[in-house]
């Protein structure tokens, strides 16, 4: 077990032995860098420019029925500071969740994101907001991806009527249809045959658009995604099935729950492909390649390596089951925000100061997006008897002995 452990912290560099001091090299380029921070800034580029520059991938890809996408990568200054920006805002915005849950403005589930933020961020960076995404309950920050304001994450959270739902869905119902996000689901797996749904609806209206359902390695262990998969593959629909491997699902390691770990081959006739989810930039890459499958040979999976610093929902303190250290070594060794800033430092894009700034402001726009969602109303009455039904159905409502009519539905 204590193996299982390790393999978190080396995660998959130990697939191959060239790469396997990949990411110490990538700590020591970036500790170098950071010792060679002085008062002059010598720019390689600046911030905002988006001239292509090629990065390493260092944790090998795996394919299963594909080769794999190469390890080296396009990006600029810009799209670097750019995902440092919004995984940081992410990562606020669930820090304040936590205390604003403690505090009970914040009442039933809560599930939070921080430490995957690289899957949902370099995800969009391979998307346009024509791919459709659905996941399962962890959704706060797909919904940021998704083009949302941290507002409307805050107001839903707190049942409010400026959040995303209107203030009834809570922390598992993100849900924003202009950004062909399709939720925040609860029931586990469900979410799965329902992105097939989306991607068959593509497929039938002849866009070219893909879909992503996400689900989590508990979840890959659900009877309907395997369902999906085989009317997917039946019927080649562009749909990604992205398996959200942070190792545990609710209070069960993966090793007590799957059989075989190896998610991106459990799609047997699905090829499939693991990813590096802590580093944004091979997330990017993966899905781009993910998506131009999908849109010409049909469903493949992709399995992120990721990790969740929080526990499954607030009611886990989610260090039962395994050890501080553990999570305080993959924190020091694989946090996607970090390995990004590391890297804005050794090319010399940003000083030490700028990341300090760029801290201020994500925090200050978590801190009034809270201000605000805490001054807006909770939603009327009538509210209650909305998106309940689809409009025009004409369904009664009735009490609790059925003999009173409460409210025809709208
Ligand atoms: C059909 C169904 N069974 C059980 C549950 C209770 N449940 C909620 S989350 C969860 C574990 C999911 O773990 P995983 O898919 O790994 O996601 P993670 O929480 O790690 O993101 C369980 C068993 C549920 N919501 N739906
Ligand atoms: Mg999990």
């Amino acid at each position: 077990m204590a193996r299982w452990r390790q393999r978190l912290l080396s995660s998959a560099c130990s697939s191959s032995s060239s790469s396997a001091a990949a990411p110490q090299a990538l700590l020591r380029l970036a500790s170098s860098a950071l010792s060679r921070q002085s008062s002059s800034r010598g720019f390689a580029a600046a911030p905002d420019d988006t001239t292509p520059f090629v990065v390493d991938i260092p944790v090998p890809y795996a394919g299963h029925r594909c080769d794999p996408p190469e390890q080296r990568v396009e990006t600029s200054a810009k799209e670097l500071v750019d995902f440092f920006k919004v995984m940081y805002v992410m990562r606020r915005m669930e820090i304040a969740a936590d205390s604003l849950y403690k505090a009970k403005f914040i009442r039933g589930f809560c599930h939070l994101y921080d430490g995957q933020e690289a899957v949902c961020v370099g995800m969009e960076a391979a998307l346009t907001k024509e791919d459709a995404i659905i996941t399962a309950y962890r959704d706060h920050c797909t919904h940021i991806g998704r083009g949302g304001t941290v507002l409307e994450v805050m107001a839903e959270l707190m049942g409010r009527k400026s959040g995303c739902s209107l203030g009834k869905g809570g922390s598992m119902h993100m849900y924003n249809k202009e950004g062909n996000f399709y939720g925040g689901n609860g029931i586990v797996g469900a979410q799965t045959a329902l992105g097939a749904g989306l991607a068959f609806a593509q497929k039938y209206n002849k866009q070219n658009a893909v879909s992503l359902a996400l689900y989590g390695d508990g979840a890959a262990n659900q009877g309907q995604l395997f369902e999906a998969m085989n009317i997917s593959a039946l019927w080649d629909l562009p749909v990604i099935f992205v398996c959200e491997n942070n190792h545990y699902g609710m209070g069960t390691a993966e090793w007590r729950s799957a059989k075989s770990p190896e998610y991106y081959k459990r799609g047997d006739y699905v090829p499939g492909l693991k990813i590096d989810g802590m580093d944004v930039l091979a997330v990017k890459q993966g899905v781009r390649f993910a998506k131009e499958h999908a849109l010409t040979k049909g469903p493949i999976v992709l399995e992120m390596d990721t990790y969740r610093y929080h526990g499954h929902s607030m009611s886990d303190p989610g260090s039962t089951y395994r050890t501080r250290e553990e999570i305080s070594g993959v924190r020091q060794e694989r946090d996607p925000i970090e390995r990004v800033r590391k890297l804005l430092l050794a090319k010399e894009i940003v000083t030490v100061a700028d990341l300090k700034n760029l801290e201020k402001q994500a925090k200050a726009e978590v801190d009034e997006a809270v201000n605000q969602a805490k001054e807006g109303g909770q939603p009327e009455t009538h509210e209650l008897f909305t998106h309940v039904h689809v409009k025009g159905l004409k369904q009664l409502a009735y009490g609790p002995d059925r003999k009173e009519v409460i409210v025809p539905l709208p």
